[in-house]
């Protein structure tokens, strides 16, 4: 098809990352391939790559029955970045991918829930003091369970001398 990227969904892919679901939000046509049994038949990638930019994308490291399911949520992770899919564009840049650090926990009402109280720094209307909270948050938790994404700048623990 004139214009198009086609994706091939397969485990020995490039990884999907943020960036690269940005990437592909600035394609005119994305077209799937998604592979069964042994996946797709080399002389038909090559084909389609004669013709079409094409790029081949692991959405993980596990493997799946068929390329389906990636190509779902290839396509989620696409289709929120087209322009117009919501308003605010800035709530975007926050979350989690966006600037490397995972996002912080998220609290709604009620104040508490089954026992359960919000943090009082929330509820406490300093403004600054929920920021760096927030942040403070965020590089706690990317440092427990994804320090690969920790930022330079954060690897030094509280309290350590650089
Ligand atoms: C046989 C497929 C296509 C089988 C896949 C992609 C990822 N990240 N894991 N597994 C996959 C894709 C598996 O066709």
């Amino acid at each position: 098809v004139d214009g198009a990227t086609v994706v091939v969904t397969t485990p020995s892919g490039e990884p999907l990352t943020q960036a690269l679901a940005r990437d592909l939000a600035g394609r005119r046509r994305l077209v799937f391939a998604c592979g069964r049994y042994e996946g797709i038949d080399q002389r038909v990638l090559d084909h389609a790559r004669s013709r079409t930019e094409g790029r081949e994308i692991s959405i993980g490291d596990y493997v799946l029955n068929g390329g389906e399911a990636a190509a779902l949520v290839i396509t989620e992770a696409v289709v929120r970045l087209l322009p117009g899919f919501r308003g605010n564009a800035e709530s975007l840049v926050e979350e989690s991918h966006e600037d490397g650090l995972l996002e912080y926990p998220s609290y709604t009402k009620p104040a508490v829930w089954r026992g359960r109280e919000i943090p009082p720094v929330l509820l406490g209307g300093n403004h600054a003091a929920v920021a760096a909270w927030r942040h403070e948050q965020r590089v706690e938790r990317t440092r427990r369970v994804r320090p690969d994404l920790l930022p330079p700048e954060e690897e030094a623990l509280p309290g350590s001398v650089a």
